[in-house]
Protein backbone atom coordinates (compact mmCIF):
# COMPACT_ATOMS: atom_id res chain seq x y z
CA UNK A 1 0.00 0.00 0.00
CA UNK A 2 1.46 3.48 -1.15
CA UNK A 3 0.90 6.27 1.40
CA UNK A 4 0.10 9.74 0.33
CA UNK A 5 2.14 12.08 3.00
CA UNK A 6 1.15 15.75 3.30
CA UNK A 7 3.10 18.43 5.20
CA UNK A 8 1.90 18.40 9.27
CA UNK A 9 -0.11 20.80 10.58
CA UNK A 10 1.63 23.15 12.96
CA UNK A 11 0.03 23.34 16.43
CA UNK A 12 0.10 26.92 16.35
CA UNK A 13 -2.26 26.68 13.64
CA UNK A 14 -5.03 24.84 15.94
CA UNK A 15 -4.25 27.14 19.09
CA UNK A 16 -3.97 29.99 16.43
CA UNK A 17 -2.46 31.96 20.15
CA UNK A 18 0.06 33.61 17.40
CA UNK A 19 -2.73 36.40 16.21
CA UNK A 20 -3.03 37.40 19.62
CA UNK A 21 0.42 38.52 20.58
CA UNK A 22 1.93 41.64 20.35
CA UNK A 23 4.88 42.62 18.28
CA UNK A 24 6.73 42.88 21.68
CA UNK A 25 5.81 39.19 23.04
CA UNK A 26 6.46 37.57 19.30
CA UNK A 27 10.37 39.31 19.71
CA UNK A 28 10.83 38.03 22.88
CA UNK A 29 9.28 34.41 22.21
CA UNK A 30 11.57 34.13 18.82
CA UNK A 31 14.81 35.57 21.01
CA UNK A 32 14.44 32.75 23.56
CA UNK A 33 13.58 29.98 20.95
CA UNK A 34 16.60 30.89 18.65
CA UNK A 35 18.92 31.04 21.62
CA UNK A 36 17.44 27.65 23.20
CA UNK A 37 18.03 25.80 20.02
CA UNK A 38 20.96 27.84 19.23
CA UNK A 39 22.84 27.72 22.36
CA UNK A 40 21.57 25.22 24.34
CA UNK A 41 19.69 22.27 22.60
CA UNK A 42 23.45 20.93 21.18
CA UNK A 43 24.93 20.41 24.36
CA UNK A 44 21.29 19.28 26.27
CA UNK A 45 21.47 15.71 26.38
CA UNK A 46 25.43 15.87 27.50
CA UNK A 47 24.27 18.51 30.28
CA UNK A 48 21.93 15.89 31.04
CA UNK A 49 24.30 13.20 31.46
CA UNK A 50 26.93 14.87 32.95
CA UNK A 51 24.58 16.25 35.61
CA UNK A 52 25.75 19.68 34.97
CA UNK A 53 24.17 23.20 34.84
CA UNK A 54 25.53 25.30 31.85
CA UNK A 55 26.67 28.74 33.82
CA UNK A 56 28.31 29.83 31.03
CA UNK A 57 24.85 30.73 29.67
CA UNK A 58 23.87 32.61 32.87
CA UNK A 59 25.24 36.33 31.18
CA UNK A 60 22.74 35.22 27.79
CA UNK A 61 19.96 34.65 30.05
CA UNK A 62 20.18 37.80 31.34
CA UNK A 63 20.63 39.52 28.74
CA UNK A 64 17.79 38.44 27.04
CA UNK A 65 15.89 39.98 30.00
CA UNK A 66 14.58 36.38 31.84
CA UNK A 67 16.26 37.37 35.15
CA UNK A 68 13.31 38.87 37.35
CA UNK A 69 11.63 38.96 33.87
CA UNK A 70 8.29 40.95 35.06
CA UNK A 71 9.64 42.94 37.98
CA UNK A 72 9.50 46.86 36.94
CA UNK A 73 12.59 48.67 37.72
CA UNK A 74 15.56 47.59 39.03
CA UNK A 75 17.26 46.91 35.61
CA UNK A 76 14.31 44.39 34.91
CA UNK A 77 12.43 43.39 31.78
CA UNK A 78 9.41 44.02 33.48
CA UNK A 79 7.30 42.15 30.81
CA UNK A 80 3.93 41.53 30.93
CA UNK A 81 2.76 37.82 31.84
CA UNK A 82 1.87 36.58 28.83
CA UNK A 83 5.46 37.35 27.29
CA UNK A 84 6.98 35.71 30.49
CA UNK A 85 5.27 32.43 29.72
CA UNK A 86 6.28 32.44 26.42
CA UNK A 87 9.73 32.62 27.06
CA UNK A 88 9.34 30.36 30.14
CA UNK A 89 7.95 27.85 27.51
CA UNK A 90 10.94 28.50 24.96
CA UNK A 91 13.26 27.64 27.65
CA UNK A 92 11.13 24.54 29.13
CA UNK A 93 11.64 23.10 25.55
CA UNK A 94 15.06 23.39 25.87
CA UNK A 95 14.82 21.43 29.52
CA UNK A 96 13.29 22.22 32.51
CA UNK A 97 16.57 22.69 34.29
CA UNK A 98 16.95 25.90 32.30
CA UNK A 99 13.76 27.07 33.29
CA UNK A 100 14.02 26.17 36.61
CA UNK A 101 17.05 28.33 36.76
CA UNK A 102 15.11 31.45 35.63
CA UNK A 103 11.93 30.55 37.73
CA UNK A 104 14.08 30.54 41.02
CA UNK A 105 15.93 33.51 39.96
CA UNK A 106 12.98 35.48 39.16
CA UNK A 107 9.97 34.36 40.90
CA UNK A 108 11.63 32.93 43.95
CA UNK A 109 14.49 34.92 44.92
CA UNK A 110 13.90 38.44 43.64
CA UNK A 111 9.95 38.66 43.62
CA UNK A 112 10.16 37.97 47.43
CA UNK A 113 13.26 41.42 47.85
CA UNK A 114 10.82 43.14 45.07
CA UNK A 115 7.06 42.85 47.03
CA UNK A 116 8.51 42.48 50.49
CA UNK A 117 11.98 43.91 50.65
CA UNK A 118 12.87 47.31 51.66
CA UNK A 119 13.79 50.20 49.79
CA UNK A 120 17.44 49.36 50.65
CA UNK A 121 17.54 45.67 50.12
CA UNK A 122 15.64 46.12 46.83
CA UNK A 123 18.80 48.66 45.61
CA UNK A 124 21.34 45.94 47.25
CA UNK A 125 20.31 42.83 45.72
CA UNK A 126 17.87 43.01 42.69
CA UNK A 127 20.12 44.93 39.72
CA UNK A 128 23.10 42.31 40.50
CA UNK A 129 20.67 39.80 40.46
CA UNK A 130 19.16 40.94 37.00
CA UNK A 131 22.54 40.92 35.60
CA UNK A 132 22.68 37.45 37.14
CA UNK A 133 25.94 38.36 38.89
CA UNK A 134 24.27 37.24 41.88
CA UNK A 135 22.28 34.06 41.81
CA UNK A 136 19.85 33.54 44.72
CA UNK A 137 17.48 30.26 45.85
CA UNK A 138 14.40 30.06 47.87
CA UNK A 139 14.18 27.74 51.19
CA UNK A 140 10.74 26.66 52.20
CA UNK A 141 10.83 22.78 51.99
CA UNK A 142 12.62 20.56 54.75
CA UNK A 143 13.52 17.02 54.88
CA UNK A 144 10.48 16.83 56.90
CA UNK A 145 8.20 19.59 55.54
CA UNK A 146 7.35 19.55 52.06
CA UNK A 147 3.41 19.63 51.24
CA UNK A 148 2.75 20.73 54.44
CA UNK A 149 5.30 24.05 55.06
CA UNK A 150 3.57 25.31 57.99
CA UNK A 151 5.30 22.43 60.31
CA UNK A 152 8.77 23.42 59.32
CA UNK A 153 11.27 23.35 62.13
CA UNK A 154 13.74 25.98 60.96
CA UNK A 155 13.78 28.48 63.69
CA UNK A 156 15.08 32.04 64.25
CA UNK A 157 15.72 33.22 67.69
CA UNK A 158 16.63 36.79 68.43
CA UNK A 159 19.84 37.49 70.51
CA UNK A 160 21.65 41.04 70.83
CA UNK A 161 19.68 42.39 68.40
CA UNK A 162 20.48 39.87 65.83
CA UNK A 163 18.86 36.73 64.92
CA UNK A 164 20.16 33.11 64.83
CA UNK A 165 19.00 31.02 62.57
CA UNK A 166 19.09 26.81 62.25
CA UNK A 167 17.38 24.23 60.47
CA UNK A 168 18.11 22.49 56.94
CA UNK A 169 16.18 23.24 53.90
CA UNK A 170 15.94 19.99 51.56
CA UNK A 171 15.64 20.09 47.75
CA UNK A 172 17.09 23.31 47.04
CA UNK A 173 16.96 25.05 43.60
CA UNK A 174 19.97 26.43 42.58
CA UNK A 175 21.42 25.92 46.42
CA UNK A 176 24.64 25.01 45.38
CA UNK A 177 25.40 28.00 42.60
CA UNK A 178 23.74 30.32 45.01
CA UNK A 179 25.16 33.86 46.23
CA UNK A 180 22.13 34.04 49.07
CA UNK A 181 19.23 32.36 49.89
CA UNK A 182 16.01 33.46 51.05
CA UNK A 183 15.65 30.94 53.87
CA UNK A 184 11.62 31.44 55.14
CA UNK A 185 11.85 30.34 58.91
CA UNK A 186 9.55 30.57 62.28
CA UNK A 187 10.20 33.37 64.88
CA UNK A 188 8.75 32.62 68.37
CA UNK A 189 6.35 34.29 70.07
CA UNK A 190 7.20 37.73 71.46
CA UNK A 191 10.85 37.78 69.92
CA UNK A 192 10.72 40.75 67.28
CA UNK A 193 8.99 41.38 63.96
CA UNK A 194 6.84 38.96 64.98
CA UNK A 195 3.31 37.07 65.77
CA UNK A 196 2.75 34.12 67.70
CA UNK A 197 5.54 31.38 65.66
CA UNK A 198 5.27 33.41 62.75
CA UNK A 199 7.05 32.80 59.64
CA UNK A 200 9.35 35.52 58.29
CA UNK A 201 12.10 35.67 55.18
CA UNK A 202 15.81 36.00 55.56
CA UNK A 203 18.24 36.52 53.26
CA UNK A 204 21.71 34.38 53.92
CA UNK A 205 24.46 35.37 52.23
CA UNK A 206 27.27 32.98 51.02
CA UNK A 207 30.05 33.24 53.63
CA UNK A 208 27.82 33.54 56.57
CA UNK A 209 29.62 31.33 58.98
CA UNK A 210 27.32 28.43 60.00
CA UNK A 211 25.78 28.54 56.48
CA UNK A 212 26.34 25.53 53.70
CA UNK A 213 24.64 24.82 50.94
CA UNK A 214 25.60 20.85 49.82
CA UNK A 215 24.70 19.42 46.18
CA UNK A 216 22.13 16.46 46.03
CA UNK A 217 24.02 14.41 43.66
CA UNK A 218 22.12 11.29 41.52
CA UNK A 219 19.32 12.77 40.92
CA UNK A 220 17.27 10.69 37.70
CA UNK A 221 15.52 14.06 36.97
CA UNK A 222 16.19 17.65 36.33
CA UNK A 223 20.29 16.44 35.87
CA UNK A 224 21.17 19.67 34.38
CA UNK A 225 19.32 21.73 37.49
CA UNK A 226 21.58 22.45 40.67
CA UNK A 227 20.19 21.17 43.30
CA UNK A 228 21.12 20.94 46.94
CA UNK A 229 20.31 21.79 50.56
CA UNK A 230 20.84 24.87 52.87
CA UNK A 231 22.06 24.08 56.63
CA UNK A 232 22.31 26.68 59.18
CA UNK A 233 23.93 26.10 62.01
CA UNK A 234 23.52 29.33 64.54
CA UNK A 235 23.66 31.60 61.10
CA UNK A 236 23.96 35.18 62.69
CA UNK A 237 21.57 37.24 60.40
CA UNK A 238 21.19 40.64 60.87
CA UNK A 239 18.14 43.15 60.73
CA UNK A 240 18.47 44.43 56.89
CA UNK A 241 18.66 40.93 55.74
CA UNK A 242 15.28 40.54 57.07
CA UNK A 243 12.19 40.74 54.54
CA UNK A 244 10.26 43.54 56.64
CA UNK A 245 7.06 43.14 54.94
CA UNK A 246 6.54 39.07 54.91
CA UNK A 247 4.78 37.89 57.49
CA UNK A 248 3.37 34.18 57.86
CA UNK A 249 2.86 31.54 55.23
CA UNK A 250 1.41 33.71 53.12
CA UNK A 251 4.71 35.55 52.13
CA UNK A 252 5.72 32.22 50.55
CA UNK A 253 2.89 31.47 49.15
CA UNK A 254 2.40 34.42 47.47
CA UNK A 255 5.75 33.83 45.24
CA UNK A 256 4.45 30.64 44.44
CA UNK A 257 1.64 32.15 43.18
CA UNK A 258 3.66 33.70 40.42
CA UNK A 259 6.19 30.72 40.39
CA UNK A 260 3.43 28.00 39.66
CA UNK A 261 2.12 30.56 36.76
CA UNK A 262 5.33 30.25 34.82
CA UNK A 263 5.52 26.22 35.22
CA UNK A 264 1.81 26.41 33.56
CA UNK A 265 3.14 27.72 30.42
CA UNK A 266 6.62 25.93 30.50
CA UNK A 267 5.22 22.40 30.90
CA UNK A 268 3.45 23.23 27.76
CA UNK A 269 7.27 24.04 26.13
CA UNK A 270 8.76 20.20 27.25
CA UNK A 271 5.05 18.60 26.17
CA UNK A 272 5.78 20.52 22.73
CA UNK A 273 9.27 19.14 22.16
CA UNK A 274 7.39 15.78 22.93
CA UNK A 275 5.18 16.07 20.32
CA UNK A 276 6.97 17.79 17.87
CA UNK A 277 9.57 14.68 17.74
CA UNK A 278 6.91 12.45 17.93
CA UNK A 279 4.94 13.36 14.93
CA UNK A 280 8.54 13.37 13.06
CA UNK A 281 9.31 9.94 14.44
CA UNK A 282 6.32 8.54 13.23
CA UNK A 283 6.02 9.68 9.61
CA UNK A 284 9.75 8.35 9.02
CA UNK A 285 9.28 5.51 11.12
CA UNK A 286 8.03 2.06 8.49
CA UNK A 287 6.74 -0.65 10.36
CA UNK A 288 4.38 -3.14 8.35
CA UNK A 289 5.03 -1.39 5.22
CA UNK A 290 3.98 1.81 6.29
CA UNK A 291 4.76 4.81 8.45
CA UNK A 292 3.59 4.09 11.96
CA UNK A 293 1.85 7.46 11.82
CA UNK A 294 -0.23 6.44 8.72
CA UNK A 295 -1.80 3.88 11.96
CA UNK A 296 -5.00 5.10 13.66
CA UNK A 297 -3.95 3.92 16.94
CA UNK A 298 -0.73 6.28 16.66
CA UNK A 299 -2.84 8.96 15.51
CA UNK A 300 -5.21 8.73 18.13
CA UNK A 301 -2.68 9.04 20.44
CA UNK A 302 -1.26 11.88 18.51
CA UNK A 303 -4.06 13.86 18.38
CA UNK A 304 -4.70 13.37 22.38
CA UNK A 305 -1.52 14.57 22.94
CA UNK A 306 -2.20 17.68 20.66
CA UNK A 307 -5.36 18.37 21.59
CA UNK A 308 -4.50 18.40 25.43
CA UNK A 309 -1.47 21.12 24.86
CA UNK A 310 -3.78 23.31 22.83
CA UNK A 311 -5.94 23.08 25.48
CA UNK A 312 -3.55 23.82 28.13
CA UNK A 313 -1.59 26.67 26.04
CA UNK A 314 -5.26 28.24 25.51
CA UNK A 315 -5.81 28.23 29.44
CA UNK A 316 -2.55 29.69 30.26
CA UNK A 317 -2.95 32.44 28.17
CA UNK A 318 -6.67 33.35 28.96
CA UNK A 319 -5.04 33.24 32.40
CA UNK A 320 -1.75 35.11 31.90
CA UNK A 321 -4.25 38.37 29.84
CA UNK A 322 -6.23 37.86 33.72
CA UNK A 323 -2.36 38.24 35.62
CA UNK A 324 -1.80 41.30 33.65
CA UNK A 325 -4.83 43.00 34.53
CA UNK A 326 -3.96 41.77 38.26
CA UNK A 327 -7.27 39.55 38.13
CA UNK A 328 -6.11 36.00 38.43
CA UNK A 329 -6.22 34.14 41.51
CA UNK A 330 -4.56 31.45 43.29
CA UNK A 331 -6.99 28.51 42.48
CA UNK A 332 -7.04 29.57 39.08
CA UNK A 333 -2.67 28.99 39.32
CA UNK A 334 -3.52 25.74 41.02
CA UNK A 335 -5.66 24.82 38.13
CA UNK A 336 -3.32 25.49 35.29
CA UNK A 337 -0.49 24.05 37.12
CA UNK A 338 -2.14 20.78 38.09
CA UNK A 339 -3.53 20.25 34.44
CA UNK A 340 -0.88 21.40 32.56
CA UNK A 341 2.00 19.55 34.21
CA UNK A 342 -0.13 16.40 34.10
CA UNK A 343 -1.14 16.23 30.64
CA UNK A 344 2.88 17.46 29.68
CA UNK A 345 3.75 14.22 31.60
CA UNK A 346 1.36 12.13 29.87
CA UNK A 347 2.17 13.70 26.81
CA UNK A 348 6.05 12.81 27.27
CA UNK A 349 5.35 9.35 28.09
CA UNK A 350 3.00 8.74 24.70
CA UNK A 351 5.57 10.52 23.16
CA UNK A 352 8.36 7.49 24.70
CA UNK A 353 5.85 5.12 23.48
CA UNK A 354 5.55 6.06 20.12
CA UNK A 355 9.51 6.24 19.74
CA UNK A 356 9.54 2.81 21.09
CA UNK A 357 13.03 1.18 21.45
CA UNK A 358 14.43 4.73 20.81
CA UNK A 359 12.47 6.68 22.92
CA UNK A 360 14.75 5.72 25.68
CA UNK A 361 17.95 7.56 24.25
CA UNK A 362 19.28 10.77 25.36
CA UNK A 363 19.94 11.44 21.59
CA UNK A 364 16.06 12.57 21.38
CA UNK A 365 14.31 14.91 23.66
CA UNK A 366 11.89 12.32 25.39
CA UNK A 367 12.88 10.49 28.08
CA UNK A 368 15.07 13.85 29.30
CA UNK A 369 11.65 15.64 29.58
CA UNK A 370 9.82 12.85 30.88
CA UNK A 371 12.11 12.25 33.43
CA UNK A 372 12.36 16.07 34.11
CA UNK A 373 8.36 16.38 34.25
CA UNK A 374 8.48 13.63 37.72
CA UNK A 375 10.21 16.65 39.42
CA UNK A 376 7.86 19.27 37.86
CA UNK A 377 4.87 17.18 38.73
CA UNK A 378 5.84 17.01 42.00
CA UNK A 379 7.12 20.65 43.13
CA UNK A 380 5.57 23.55 43.55
CA UNK A 381 2.97 22.08 45.24
CA UNK A 382 2.73 18.65 44.26
CA UNK A 383 -0.80 17.34 42.06
CA UNK A 384 -2.19 16.01 45.15
CA UNK A 385 -1.77 19.61 46.59
CA UNK A 386 -3.37 21.38 44.14
CA UNK A 387 -5.98 19.24 43.59
CA UNK A 388 -6.79 19.73 47.29
CA UNK A 389 -6.67 23.41 47.00
CA UNK A 390 -8.96 23.29 44.23
CA UNK A 391 -11.67 20.88 46.43
CA UNK A 392 -11.47 23.27 49.43
CA UNK A 393 -12.29 26.08 46.86
CA UNK A 394 -15.12 23.74 45.43
CA UNK A 395 -16.80 22.49 48.16
CA UNK A 396 -15.74 25.27 50.94
CA UNK A 397 -14.37 21.79 53.01
CA UNK A 398 -10.36 21.53 53.72
CA UNK A 399 -9.44 17.78 53.18
CA UNK A 400 -5.56 18.12 53.34
P1 LIG B 1 -3.56 27.95 54.59
O1 LIG B 1 -4.30 28.07 55.88
O2 LIG B 1 -4.29 27.57 53.37
O3 LIG B 1 -2.82 29.34 54.29
C1 LIG B 1 -1.88 29.91 55.20
C2 LIG B 1 -1.80 31.39 54.89
O4 LIG B 1 -1.31 31.57 53.55
C3 LIG B 1 -2.29 32.26 52.75
N1 LIG B 1 -2.28 31.60 51.42
C4 LIG B 1 -1.85 32.21 50.32
N2 LIG B 1 -1.37 33.44 50.11
C5 LIG B 1 -1.00 33.75 48.86
N3 LIG B 1 -1.09 32.87 47.82
C6 LIG B 1 -1.55 31.62 48.01
N4 LIG B 1 -1.60 30.76 46.99
C7 LIG B 1 -1.96 31.24 49.29
N5 LIG B 1 -2.46 30.10 49.83
C8 LIG B 1 -2.65 30.34 51.12
C9 LIG B 1 -3.60 32.05 53.46
O5 LIG B 1 -4.51 33.08 53.15
C10 LIG B 1 -3.17 32.08 54.92
O6 LIG B 1 -2.93 33.43 55.27
P2 LIG B 1 -3.32 33.95 56.76
O7 LIG B 1 -2.96 35.38 56.73
O8 LIG B 1 -4.77 33.67 56.91
O9 LIG B 1 -2.46 33.12 57.68
O10 LIG B 1 -2.33 27.01 54.84
P3 LIG B 1 -2.24 25.44 54.98
O11 LIG B 1 -1.25 25.18 56.07
O12 LIG B 1 -3.62 24.83 55.07
O13 LIG B 1 -1.53 24.94 53.62
C11 LIG B 1 -1.83 25.46 52.42
C12 LIG B 1 -1.16 24.66 51.29
C13 LIG B 1 -1.12 23.18 51.55
C14 LIG B 1 -1.99 24.91 50.07
C15 LIG B 1 0.24 25.16 51.08
O14 LIG B 1 0.95 25.03 52.22
C16 LIG B 1 0.94 24.58 49.87
O15 LIG B 1 0.77 25.14 48.80
N6 LIG B 1 1.76 23.49 50.02
C17 LIG B 1 2.66 23.08 48.96
C18 LIG B 1 4.05 23.53 49.26
C19 LIG B 1 4.80 23.95 48.06
O16 LIG B 1 4.25 24.27 47.01
N7 LIG B 1 6.10 24.01 48.18
C20 LIG B 1 6.91 24.50 47.10
C21 LIG B 1 8.31 24.76 47.54
S1 LIG B 1 9.23 25.73 46.41
C22 LIG B 1 9.49 24.74 45.09
O17 LIG B 1 9.02 23.68 44.95
C23 LIG B 1 10.35 25.33 44.06
S2 LIG B 1 10.72 24.33 42.72
C24 LIG B 1 11.32 25.54 41.75
C25 LIG B 1 11.84 25.18 40.46
O18 LIG B 1 12.93 24.56 40.38
O19 LIG B 1 11.22 25.62 39.45
P1 LIG C 1 5.49 15.09 50.61
O1 LIG C 1 4.88 16.37 51.03
O2 LIG C 1 6.03 14.20 51.67
O3 LIG C 1 4.42 14.28 49.77
C1 LIG C 1 4.56 12.89 49.46
C2 LIG C 1 3.27 12.44 48.79
O4 LIG C 1 2.16 12.60 49.68
C3 LIG C 1 2.93 13.25 47.55
O5 LIG C 1 2.35 12.43 46.57
C4 LIG C 1 1.91 14.24 48.05
O6 LIG C 1 1.05 14.73 47.03
C5 LIG C 1 1.16 13.38 49.05
N1 LIG C 1 0.46 14.17 50.07
C6 LIG C 1 0.99 15.04 50.96
N2 LIG C 1 0.02 15.58 51.72
C7 LIG C 1 -1.15 15.04 51.29
C8 LIG C 1 -2.51 15.18 51.69
N3 LIG C 1 -2.87 16.04 52.64
N4 LIG C 1 -3.45 14.45 51.04
C9 LIG C 1 -3.09 13.60 50.04
N5 LIG C 1 -1.83 13.42 49.61
C10 LIG C 1 -0.87 14.13 50.25
N6 LIG C 1 11.52 23.30 47.51
C11 LIG C 1 11.92 24.56 47.85
O7 LIG C 1 11.57 25.08 48.90
N7 LIG C 1 12.73 25.28 47.00
C12 LIG C 1 13.17 24.77 45.82
O8 LIG C 1 13.89 25.46 45.09
C13 LIG C 1 12.77 23.44 45.47
N8 LIG C 1 13.27 22.86 44.32
C14 LIG C 1 13.00 21.54 44.08
C15 LIG C 1 13.64 20.89 43.01
C16 LIG C 1 13.41 19.55 42.79
C17 LIG C 1 14.14 18.86 41.67
C18 LIG C 1 12.50 18.82 43.60
C19 LIG C 1 12.22 17.37 43.34
C20 LIG C 1 11.87 19.46 44.64
C21 LIG C 1 12.11 20.80 44.90
N9 LIG C 1 11.56 21.45 46.02
C22 LIG C 1 11.93 22.74 46.36
C23 LIG C 1 10.74 20.68 46.97
C24 LIG C 1 9.32 20.46 46.51
O9 LIG C 1 8.57 21.63 46.58
C25 LIG C 1 8.74 19.35 47.38
O10 LIG C 1 9.34 18.14 46.97
C26 LIG C 1 7.23 19.27 47.27
O11 LIG C 1 6.61 20.40 47.84
C27 LIG C 1 6.66 17.99 47.94
O12 LIG C 1 7.20 17.80 49.20
P2 LIG C 1 7.83 16.36 49.60
O13 LIG C 1 8.79 15.98 48.56
O14 LIG C 1 8.30 16.49 50.98
O15 LIG C 1 6.62 15.35 49.50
Amino acid sequence: MSVEIHEPMPLSSLSAIEHLLTEEERMIRDTVRRFIRERFLPRAGKLFEEEQFPTDLIPEIAAMGLLGATIEGYGCAGMGAVAYGLALQELEYGDGGMRSFASVQGSLSMYPIFRFGSDAQKDRWLPRMARGELIGCFGLTEPDSGSDPGSMKTYARREQGRWILNGTKMWITNAPLAHLAVVWGKVKEGDAMGGPDSIRGFVVERGMAGFETPGIEGKMSLRASATGELVMNDVVVPDENVLPKATGLGGPLACLNQARFGISWAALGAAKSCYETAVNYARERIQFNAPIASKQLIQAQLVEMASEIVKGEIMSYHFARLKEQDKLIPQQVSLAKKNNVAWALKIARLARGILGGNGILLEYPVIRHMLNLESVYTYEGTNEVHTLILGRALTGIDAF
